[in-house]
C-alpha cells in the first residue's frame, strides 16, 4: 500500500523545544496545504514559516519543509512540520492531518517506503535503526559507515563475482560437447575460495559488531566482603547494590550499564567467591564463575587490610587467562605501605590502589579500562552493526560456498555447481534486500520506531 499518505511524529512525545511531524505519500502537498496558513509558499526544499489553524483557532506557529518526489527520504512527496515541542500541539496537528485523509504510519514505515522506492538497501535501513539505538561512539560510527554502504558494497562486489563465475560455468555447460572451457576447474575453485574467505571475514566483522552492540560484560569479582558492591555503587554513582559488613551480602548477580570512554560496559556485581556450605550462596558463586569465563575483562577486588588470602588466590585462579584489573580496595583503612605490598605481591601490572569510600583510584581505573578495551577491541573500527538476520544469512552463504568448493573439487556436473552458486547468490541477495520475502521485510521494519 504505497498509494496512501502517512504521517507520524518523528520526535519523542515529551516537552522539548521543538517537535517534528513527518508526512509522506502522494497526497502530502494537499494535506499540508489544507492546514497551513501559507500554502503558496510551499516550494520544494524551502523552509516556510506560517501557522496551523483549527477552525480559525491557531494551534501553533510552525515551519514546513516540503520535499518533491523523488528527492526525499522516502522517494515520495514528503513534508516535515516543525512545531513547538509540546505533545498536545503535536497531537492536534496530527489529528488535523488524519482528518484530512492521511493515516498514522506504523513502526519503520518511512524507512520501509524508502527501501521499496530504492532509496536505500536493507543494510542501510538497518544501520539507520542502529544509529538511533546505539549507546557507544564506535557503534554510531560503524552504523553511519554502514548507512553509507560499507556492507552493501562488499556484498554487491561478491555477487558480481559470482554472477560472472556462474556465467562462465554455464557457458562451459553449453559448449561442453565442443570441449571449450571458459574457466578451468582450478580457476573456478580459486574464485570460490576467495569468495568464501570474504564471507568469513564479513561474518567475523558482523559477529564483533553484534557482540559489542549489547555492551561489553565486565564482572566485578572477589572474595566476600572486599567491597565489590561498594565499588559498583561508586562507579555508577548511585546506591544500586546493598552494601553491608556481613560477608555474603550479594547473592544474585546485579547488572548495570555504564559508559566509560565511549564504550558501553555491563558491570556485574557478583556473589563473593569462597568455599561455602550455604546452597543459595553456592549458586551465586557458580554464576560468578561462569560470568568470569564468558567476559573479556574481569575486575578482581582485593581487600588491602587482609592482604592476599587463599580465597583471593581461588578467585585469581578462576580469572586466569582473562584480561584483568586488580583493585586493591579499602586503601583508606590499610595505609599506603600495606597497599604497596599487596600490589608488589601481585607482581603484575593493572593493579590499582583503590578506595570505594574516598573514590581514590577511580579516575585511574576508568582510564585503564579504556586503554585495555581499546586494545582488545581495536577491531571495533571495522565491525558491522549486524544482527542475527544478517549473521545467519552469511552463515548460510558460507555453507553454500564450502559446498560449491567441494562440488568443484569432486568434478561434479556443471549444472549442479551452477545451482549451488545460484543459492549463494540468492542468500547474499537477501542481505541487501534484492531478494526478500514480504514477511521478512515486516519483521525488519516492525522493530523501528514510529516516525522512522
Ligand atoms: N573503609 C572502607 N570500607 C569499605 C570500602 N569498601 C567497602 N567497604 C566496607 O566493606 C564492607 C563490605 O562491602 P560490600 O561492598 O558489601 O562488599 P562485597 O564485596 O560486595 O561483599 P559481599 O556481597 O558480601 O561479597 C561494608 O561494610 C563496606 O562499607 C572502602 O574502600 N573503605
Ligand atoms: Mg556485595
Amino acid at each position: 500500500m504505497l498509494d496512501d499518505t502517512i504521517c507520524a511524529p518523528a520526535t519523542a512525545p515529551v516537552h522539548s523545544s521543538i517537535a517534528l511531524i513527518r508526512i509522506s505519500g502522494p497526497d502530502t502537498l494537499r494535506a499540508v496545504s489544507a492546514i497551513f496558513s501559507n500554502p503558496d509558499r510551499l516550494a520544494p526544499r524551502h523552509a516556510s514559516y506560517g501557522s496551523v489553524a483549527d477552525e480559525g483557532e491557531i494551534v501553533d506557529d510552525v515551519i514546513v519543509v516540503f520535499y518533491k518526489s523523488p528527492a526525499s527520504f522516502t522517494g515520495e512527496d514528503m513534508a516535515e512540520i516543525g512545531c513547538h515541542g509540546n505533545p498536545v500541539i503535536v497531537n492536534r496537528i496530527l489529528a488535523l492531518l488524519l482528518r484530512g485523509g492521511a493515516r498514522m504510519a506504523g513502526p519503520g514505515e518511512f524507512c520501509r517506503r524508502a527501501f521499496l522506492h530504492g532509496k536505500m538497501d536493507l543494510t542501510a535501513a538497518e544501520a539507520i535503526n542502529h544509529i538511533v539505538r546505539a549507546r557507544s561512539d564506535w557503534e554510531i560510527q560503524a552504523a553511519i559507515r554502514q548507512m553509507h554502504g560499507s556492507l552493501r558494497t562488499l556484498v554487491t562486489a561478491m555477487r558480481e563475482d559470482l554472477v560472472r563465475l556462474k556465467a562462465d560455468i554455464e557457458s562451459g555447460i553449453d559448449f561442453s560437447e565442443e570441449e571449450i572451457e571458459f574457466v578451468t576447474p582450478a580457476q573456478a575453485r580459486g574464485q570460490v575460495d576467495a569468495i568464501r574467505e570474504s564471507i568469513e571475514d564479513m561474518l567475523r566483522r558482523c559477529r564483533i559488531g553484534n557482540r559489542l552492540s549489547g555492551g561489553i560484560d565486565v564482572p566485578i569479582v572477589g572474595k566476600p566482603n572486599v567491597g565489590k558492591s561498594s565499588i559498583l555503587n561508586l562507579i555508577l554513582n548511585t546506591e544500586r547494590a546493598i552494601v553491608s559488613d556481613t560477608p555474603g551480602t550479594t547473592r544474585d548477580m546485579i547488572r548495570e550499564s555504564v559508559r566509560i570512554g565511549g564504550i558501553e560496559l555491563n558491570l556485574y556485581d557478583t556473589a563473593g567467591i569462597d568455599s561455602t556450605e550455604n546452597a543459595i550462596e553456592k549458586k551465586g558463586i557458580e554464576f560468578s564463575r561462569r560470568k568470569i569465563e564468558s567476559s573479556p575483562l574481569v575486575i578482581i577486588v582485593l581487600d588491602a587490610t587482609t592482604g592476599i588470602q587463599d580465597a583471593d588466590r581461588t578467585v585469581i585462579d578462576h580469572a586466569s587467562g582473562r584480561r584483568r584489573i586488580y583493585l586493591v580496595n579499602k586503601a583508606d583503612l590499610a595505609g599506603d605501605e600495606k597497599v604497596e605490598s599487596v600490589i608488589a605481591e601481585l607482581g603484575k601490572a593493572n593493579a590499582l590502589s583503590f578506595s570505594a569510600y574516598t573514590g581514590r583510584g577511580l579516575a585511574e581505573f576508568e582510564s585503564l579500562v579504556t586503554t585495555l578495551l581499546r586494545n582488545e577491541f581495536a577491531e571495533m573500527k571495522d565491525a558491522f552493526v549486524a544482527d542475527v538476520r544478517i549473521i545467519s544469512l552469511l552463515e548460510n552463504a558460507l555453507v553454500h560456498a564450502r559446498e560449491t568448493g567441494e562440488l568443484l573439487s569432486n568434478k561434479e556436473p556443471l549444472e549442479i555447481i551452477a545451482f549451488s552458486i545460484q543459492e549463494m547468490l540468492d542468500t547474499l541477495g537477501e542481505i541487501t534486500g534484492e531478494i526478500t520475502p514480504d514477511d521478512v521485510l515486516s519483521s525488519i521494519f516492525d522493530r523501528f520506531c514510529i516516525g522512522k
